[in-house]
């Protein structure tokens, strides 16, 4: 099955754009919609209306939003999203991204601040292709960037940027983080002042590849019966310097409600790519996409190591095949940040969006619709 729209549903809206308005642009705002932009056309068939929430950008395309609160501003940290004609297939060749443009807002439904280029793949030694998935962390003064980026051996590593600037531009380090593979990191603080890096993913995301500790290029992810254990998103505690892992990488654990791990072949619930990590009323929030089902899911646990017990799906579907979030506190009130392809109809084409995140009394999250 191909990460492509066509594959999962057929495209809501049908509007090529000019390659200009996906490329990189200095700093602007989304009540300035570039010429061409989505922005500054029409909307006669109120397709708007079809969508919870509306592009929090629409300039330049976005998706995989991590978003942070850092001196009471929300930053997001988003993958960039451009046209290359690479072609669509499972290894995800289509999400060829080439740097980082940051998003800044003051307050939920506010000016967005497009903060221009933070990180060029151009500037990364060690880098060759395909900047997905970023996260971001602030530490004893210094912003830290952290992206899962193809080394030239065509291997997906983790990287880390810093900055005096949450907004850039960043400097990346000489190498990879030591051990890290795969994609999508997501790092959490604890309240005791230890990080940890949440990340992997399936499939293009190569964390397949890595069961035996060693990479393997042609593992599959399941047996053909699917009857095995799922293969599990990763964690390590992060050093002092926020730059390496401090203990092993170790697996994280997502049971059912009888105890067991989730199965491979269980796959509206088995962890597929895109995890975050988030703390609420003293319990641990461990969320993610199940990938070529489309849902973003939930499991709770009393350690930010896991275990974790499955609980329920947060987000339904989104338009195109990916779906991303991250979780954030923001004055009190829970928002999830998430992307779909509303803009361009093209699921290597994002735009990312936020809506309020709802609970029930007892911690559960209501399930959103998007
Ligand atoms: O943006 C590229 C990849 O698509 C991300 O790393 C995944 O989470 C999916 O959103």
């Amino acid at each position: 099955m191909l990460r492509t729209l066509a594959a999962c549903r057929p495209a809501l809206l049908a509007a090529p754009l000019a390659l200009a308005a996906c490329q990189s642009q200095p700093t602007q705002t989304a009540d300035q919609p570039a010429a061409g932009s989505p922005a500054a056309q029409a909307d006669p068939a109120g397709t708007k209306a079809k969508y919870l929430s509306q592009p929090l950008i629409s300039s330049i395309y976005t998706a995989d939003p991590s978003a942070h609160v850092f001196n009471g501003k929300i930053y997001i940290y988003p993958s960039h999203d451009i046209e290359t004609g690479m072609p669509e297939n499972d290894k995800g060749d289509h999400f060829a991204m080439r740097d980082y443009h940051i998003l800044s807002m003051d307050s939920i439904g506010g000016k967005v601040t497009d903060h221009g280029v933070a990180l060029d793949l151009k500037d990364i030694p060690w880098a060759g292709r395909q900047l997905w998935a970023p996260d971001a962390a602030f530490k004893n003064g210094t912003y830290y960037l952290y992206f899962p980026v193809k080394d030239k051996q065509d291997v997906f590593r983790m990287g880390v940027a810093t900055s005096q600037s949450p907004t850039g531009p960043f400097k990346a380090d000489a190498t990879p983080i030591a051990g890290s593979y795969s994609i999508d990191p997501a790092v959490f603080t604890d309240t005791d002042g230890k990080s940890y890096m949440y990340f992997g993913g399936l499939w293009g995301g190569q964390l397949q590849r890595w069961q035996t500790g060693k990479y393997d290029a042609n593992a599959p992810e399941k047996k053909p019966d699917g009857s095995e254990p799922a293969i599990s998103p990763r964690v390590a505690q992060l050093s002092a310097d926020m730059k390496h892992f401090a203990g092993p990488v170790q697996e994280l654990k997502i049971l059912d409600e009888a105890g067991k791990p989730l199965l491979a072949s269980d796959n509206k619930r088995r962890f597929f790519e895109g995890g975050w990590l988030h703390k609420y009323q003293g319990k641990y929030y461990f969320s993610y996409s199940t990938g070529d089902t489309h849902l973003l899911v939930y499991a709770v646990g009393d350690s930010p190591t896991g275990p974790f017990t499955y609980k329920g799906v947060i987000m339904n579907p989104v338009e195109g095949w990916t779906t991303h979030h991250s979780i954030v506190e923001i004055k009190g009130k829970w928002y999830i940040f998430y992307h779909d392809t509303q803009l361009s109809g093209k699921t290597w084409l994002r735009n990312v969006k936020v809506t309020e995140l709802k609970r029930n009394p007892d911690g559960s999250i209501v399930t959103i619709n998007p």
